[in-house]
């Protein structure tokens, strides 16, 4: 019988739709992804989710999750080998929730800023480095504790928050490799090397050129 796969627009090198494809991939499930560009978005992914970003995941329901985190919770929600959701049981689920909210929501916009500080010429380009290091410190007291952010095994909050702090890291390879975050360099080089990561960032032509939808996700 032919199963309906869900699909995933994605787009390969924005962080959140790392993320999504993380959650995918570790919990094994399979997509039918269609790779976009964001200067041409495809209308059928504008009808599913007007708001016009990526990652969008479309149910063989019609059920449309168009936010990358809880992308990653649907995906862990059916099947989560590693134990990495958080559950609200958890004495650290607030301490994940807190790191994931304060990504998104404090640490993003300053990366934004840092990486085009040529439109934002209010401040330096080294203010917004500043600000965004508020947040990288915090994680280097973090791993000072334990390998991953909160424990010595990986969760959610770990796959959730390094696609950005990579990004972070790519403005200024050179400042990044020598700031004083060695734990948070560590950590980030192990993902980034990681089998996982090398998966999720394989390289698809794009579905509006190719009309063609990839399998995306590992063997159960
Ligand atoms: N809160 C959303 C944010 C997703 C987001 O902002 N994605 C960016 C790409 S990295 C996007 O699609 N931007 C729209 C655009 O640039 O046109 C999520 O977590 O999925």
């Amino acid at each position: 019988m032919m199963m309906t796969l869900p699909t995933l627009y994605s787009f390969r090198r924005c962080p959140y739709a790392m993320r999504a494809r993380l959650g995918l991939y570790l919990a094994k499930q399979t997509v039918s992804l269609r790779e976009i560009i964001l200067k041409h978005k495809p209308d059928p992914m504008l009808q599913a989710s007007p708001k016009g970003t990526v990652p969008v995941l479309i149910l063989p329901n019609g059920e449309v999750i168009d936010e990358s985190l809880a992308i990653m919770k649907w995906a862990l929600a059916q099947h989560d080998p590693q134990n990495l959701l958080v559950s609200a049981t958890n004495p650290k689920q607030e301490a994940a929730n807190a790191l994931i909210h304060y990504n998104d929501h404090s640490f993003k916009p300053w990366l934004d800023k840092y990486k085009y500080a040529d439109r934002h010429p209010q401040h330096s380009q080294q203010y917004y480095r500043q600000q965004g290091e508020v947040f990288i410190a915090q994680l280097e007291s973090l791993l000072n504790k334990h390998s991953q952010l909160l424990a010595n095994t990986a969760c959610i909050v770990d796959y959730a928050i390094y696609p950005f702090i990579r990004q972070f890291a790519h403005v200024d390879k050179a400042w990044f490799e020598q700031s004083p975050y060695p734990k948070v360099q560590t950590w980030l080089r192990n993902h980034l090397q990681s089998d996982d990561f090398i998966a999720i960032m394989q390289k698809y032509p794009t579905w509006l050129d190719s009309e063609q939808a990839f399998i995306f996700g590992q063997l159960k």
